[in-house]
């Protein structure tokens, strides 16, 4: 048997992380044992579902067996332990370490010495040193002694074909050497991509971070260009798309009405806080996330000016939300702008007629028909495939009059050809 073969895994937290790295290890010959609050998941990973609705997935689970633990009691036997718990943010953005400090405390009641303990919660340096370590040091561990703790951060893209947790190259870092070594075997094992040791803890803590912050400023800095180059009458969107074909030193980002998701608008309060502890001001990240906060608000006002071009205001006016989630053909509700631009809306007191193809719960209507037989107005939130594909020439059959783009998603000259009043987000 290979050494892998008889270490046993305990992934606590099966969510879009935790989830999708259980079934690779079953899959890798580890026996893994999988743990998290919600009972809901277990039963559901018990009944062989794939729960987090990824592709690649199905011809793995089927292959995998995952253990579900509901007495934290028996992931004692455990070798190895997975933190992929939330790391989000309250409601003034402060970061919230809860559920990484829960997760630590029940892996410090249920280990036995030796084992290794992995975060892949995205965090800011210095988590595990002022939060994670004392956990384990107070129940009686010392590192590199009995237990070894590494950060290992995930950078799953929920709903990318090409990228998953089984090729995704990967950052490490440890408080010491064995630590690291014990976190790289395990990592090169399952992963058949770069695994590439940091030099230390904190560097692979600032390595996720970073990559989201950069993200987020590159997004801030397109919808910045997109407010001034619509006041110039320029179209963002065809300057950066002239923009990248410089074959180097460009990387395109999109304006649109806002950034969702659990990453990109949360990681960087994570480096803010953390810098502002040590009295230093990330201005550069404040002012980004201003920017891109400010998104719903603007798209919103785009709206408001166009509907004032067919002399409506928002009240008792029907206006289509088409899309709800965060980002493209899928599902997913967090941080998504969509919520706040319908918040917006019913506080200008508009009709709304709400369809959302991934997010039934959310939708007020069946579908983009007969949400548009009611609307005069249309503001697309999501870019779904379905808005997307849907025929410009069915805008003007449904007597749609506005629409606001907020992806930049649809065929501007097509629905201008048609005599609807058209605004993207910078075009
Ligand atoms: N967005 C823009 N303009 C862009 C790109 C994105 O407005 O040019 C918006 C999206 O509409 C969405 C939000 O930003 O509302 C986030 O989009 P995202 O494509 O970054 O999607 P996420 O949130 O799933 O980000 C994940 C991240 N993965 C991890 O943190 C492990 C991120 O690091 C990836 O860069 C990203 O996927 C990706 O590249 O798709």
């Amino acid at each position: 048997m290979s050494e892998k073969n008889n270490q046993k895994v305990c992934v606590i937290g099966l969510g879009y992380v935790g989830f999708p790295l259980s079934v690779l290890c079953a899959t890798k010959g580890y026996e893994v044992f999988g743990y998290d609050k919600d009972e809901e998941k277990l039963s559901r990973i018990e009944k062989g579902e794939n729960i987090v609705a990824e592709k690649y997935l199905d011809e793995l689970i089927p292959k995998a067996k995952i253990n579900v633990v509901r007495d934290e009691a028996k992931m004692k036997i455990c070798d190895i332990f997975v933190i992929a718990v939330p790391t989000p943010v309250d409601e003034k953005y402060y970061p919230d370490l809860s559920y990484v400090v829960s997760a630590s405390e029940t892996v410090a009641r249920n280990m036995k010495p030796g084992a290794l303990v992995i975060v892949e919660s995205t965090i800011n340096p210095g988590v595990c040193d002022e939060f994670v370590k004392p956990i384990f040091e107070k129940a009686g561990f010392g590192i590199e002694k009995d237990v070894f703790i590494a950060h290992c951060p995930e950078r799953i893209n929920p709903g990318d074909p090409q990228w998953n947790v089984t090729n995704i190259p990967r950052v490490v870092g440890s408080f010491d050497k064995k630590g690291l070594q014990m976190a790289l075997n395990f990592y090169k094992s399952i992963i058949s991509a770069e695994i590439m040791p940091m030099k230390s803890i904190f560097e692979a803590e600032a390595t996720k971070i970073m990559e989201n912050s950069f993200r987020d400023i590159n997004i801030a800095f397109v919808n910045e260009l997109a407010k001034s180059f619509d006041l110039m009458g320029i179209d963002v969107v065809n300057v950066i798309r002239g923009a990248a074909t410089k074959p180097f030193a460009f990387m395109p980002h999109w304006p649109s009405c806002g950034v969702g998701g659990h990453c990109i608008p949360v990681d960087p309060y994570y480096l803010i806080e953390k810098a502002k502890e040590l009295d230093f001001d990330h201005k550069f990240l404040r002012v980004a996330r201003e920017i891109n906060n400010g998104m719903p608000l603007f798209t919103v006002e785009l709206l408001q000016d166009a509907l004032n071009k067919i002399e409506k205001s928002f009240k008792n006016t029907n206006i289509a939300v088409l899309g709800v989630s965060y980002k493209a053909d899928i599902g997913d509700l967090r941080e998504s702008p969509a919520l706040k631009i319908i918040e917006l809306l019913k506080e200008r007191e508009a009709i709304l007629h709400i369809f959302d193809p991934h997010v039934p719960e959310k939708s007020t209507e069946k579908t983009i028909e007969e949400t548009l037989k009611k609307s005069d107005a249309v503001i697309i939130a999501s870019n779904h495939k379905e808005f997307v594909d849907f025929p410009a020439e069915k805008f003007k059959e449904y007597g749609i009059k506005v629409i606001v783009d907020g992806k930049n998603c649809l065929h501007k000259e097509k629905i201008l050809a048609l005599g609807i009043i058209y605004k993207g987000i910078g075009r």
